[in-house]
């Protein structure tokens, strides 16, 4: 059981070295990946194709502007793909979230948020999803849940007067 993380460019890496973060926490085994759509399309497709059988159960693809990262591989492979819409510095991500989101019926893209809130919920994700078939995955996910509900409710005494 383990995590691809896979990136457009290594530019993107101040954002997924969140959801790599989010994994380690969480436990879980990862790989990580510079693989781009429009400069590595060989890569691309050999990647998402042999994915399954090297043991992957899960693909996080981070991609910024035209990002076809996400979709191309999902195209190659029917392990779940969630996307990660990186931050543009022209338009805000909102490129990068539509491309990703927008898939045709059929080959789904599992989308979350643009940039940073993106990158951790998707290692999050990722791991709701091994949780299925892992009772360590699911008690280290109650845990953190715990622990955030517990950060929440004292942050009320934080406020200032
Ligand atoms: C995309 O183009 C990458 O995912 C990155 O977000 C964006 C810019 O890449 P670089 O020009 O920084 O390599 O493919």
């Amino acid at each position: 059981m383990k995590v691809a993380i896979v990136m457009g460019s290594s530019s993107d890496w101040p954002t997924m070295k969140l959801a790599a973060a989010q994994l380690t926490a969480l436990a879980i085994p990862f790989t990580k990946h510079v693989i781009s759509a429009h400069r590595m399309p060989a890569e691309l497709t050999r990647f998402g194709q042999q994915a399954r059988a090297e043991g992957v159960s899960v693909i996080i693809a981070g991609a910024g502007g035209a990002a076809h990262l996400p979709g191309m591989l999902a195209a190659n492979t029917t392990l779940p793909v969630i996307g990660v819409p990186i931050k543009t510095r022209t338009l805000n991500g909102v490129d990068s979230l539509l491309s990703i989101v927008q898939m045709p019926g059929g080959v789904p893209v599992g989308t979350m948020a643009i940039g940073d809130a993106g990158a951790t919920n998707a290692a999050l994700f990722a791991a709701s999803i091994l949780s299925i078939d892992s009772p360590a995955v699911a008690a280290k996910l109650a845990a953190f849940r715990d622990a955030q509900t517990h950060q929440a409710e004292e942050s009320e005494a934080l406020l200032d007067e």
